[in-house]
């Protein structure tokens, strides 16, 4: 259904992709490799870097995408353009075994280095650690946070950002759990574990009535994330509940838009029993520590 939409697009740019040669050269600090010559100027660290508050930066944290990420790339590129909007996509990658990072570097190419960024990472440093690290690289007044599986469709960022402006909050979250929003493609054993993790979480956790608080698609004031981000100790699914729970206590406000959330065509989940284990601690710790 996703990919209707980027048929003829998705196929020039993949012909263009394997058409160029990559060539980008790598820099940073701290293990971390930038690239892209803003990038290269700020030597990794956005702190010398006035923020500019046109800009929506999208962090995509990538592990084995490279079938995946073209296609979220131009999707993205549409959405922001059809609405005139600027921004630039800062692609995390952790030495994904299947290159997707001399994928993002042709892409790098064909998008412009203004709006496409890479930081490398020499390991899987899990997803954490690469929303901060794509944090420190952008620059945006307003920072989307979302997977680069094709799970989460670009096209519900307009309104996104027009929930954002119109009733002022600091976040606005994805949610699969209210009228309007649904997932697509998963098996029953997957969709009642997310409906039971959701249920236990709202109905022990305090966050302000959002609905879906283990989704990972949402759009953040770079204000709020950057507040909450050195805050979050959990990992796994509990790592998205977590960052409501800690915003709700700072007061931070949060608003929500129904989304269509699609199973991942390309690539594997990373669900298994040890994550459910996982989000299950994480949920007990933050039932007891806030
Ligand atoms: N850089 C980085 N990206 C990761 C890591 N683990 C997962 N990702 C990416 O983070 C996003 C969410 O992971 P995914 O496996 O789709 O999780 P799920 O949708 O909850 O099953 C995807 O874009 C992954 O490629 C990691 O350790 N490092
Ligand atoms: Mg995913």
């Amino acid at each position: 259904m996703l990919l209707h939409g980027v048929g003829a697009r998705g196929a020039i740019l993949l012909f263009l992709l394997l058409l160029r040669p990559a060539d980008v050269n790598p820099y940073g600090t701290d293990g971390e490799t930038c690239s892209g010559q803003a990038t290269q100027r700020q030597a990794c660290d956005r702190n010398n870097t006035a923020v500019d508050a046109m800009i929506y930066s999208v962090i995509l944290p990538t592990y084995n995408e490279r079938e995946n990420l073209p296609i979220i790339t131009q999707l993205l590129h549409d959405a922001f353009s059809d609405e005139e909007i600027d921004y630039e996509v800062v692609v995390v990658d952790d030495s994904s075994p299947d290159n997707t990072l001399d994928v993002a570097k042709r892409l790098q190419q064909v998008f412009g280095e203004d709006h496409f960024r890479i930081v490398s990472r020499p390991g899987k440093l899990g997803l954490g650690s690469a929303y901060s690290a794509g944090l420190k690289a952008s620059k945006g007044g307003r920072v989307i946070l979302m997977d680069a599986d094709l799970s989460h469709d670009p096209k519900h960022i307009p309104q996104m950002i027009q929930v954002m402006e119109s009733e002022k909050v600091d976040i606005v979250s994805g949610t699969r759990y209210k009228s309007g929003g649904g997932v697509a493609g998963w098996d029953t054993f997957r969709k009642l574990t997310s409906c039971g993790a959701n249920f236990l979480a709202t109905f022990l956790l305090s966050t302000g009535g959002a609905s879906d608080l283990t989704g990972s698609f949402r759009l953040y004031e770079r204000s709020a994330i950057e507040l909450i981000l050195p805050q979050v100790g959990s990992k796994g699914y509990a790592f998205q509940m977590e960052i409501l729970v800690r915003a709700h206590k700072n007061g931070l406000k949060i608003g929500e838009v129904p989304i269509a959330f699609v199973d991942r065509i390309y690539g594997e989940s990373k669900l298994g029993a040890n994550e459910i284990v996982l989000y299950l601690k994480g949920l007990l710790n933050l039932f007891f520590t806030t």
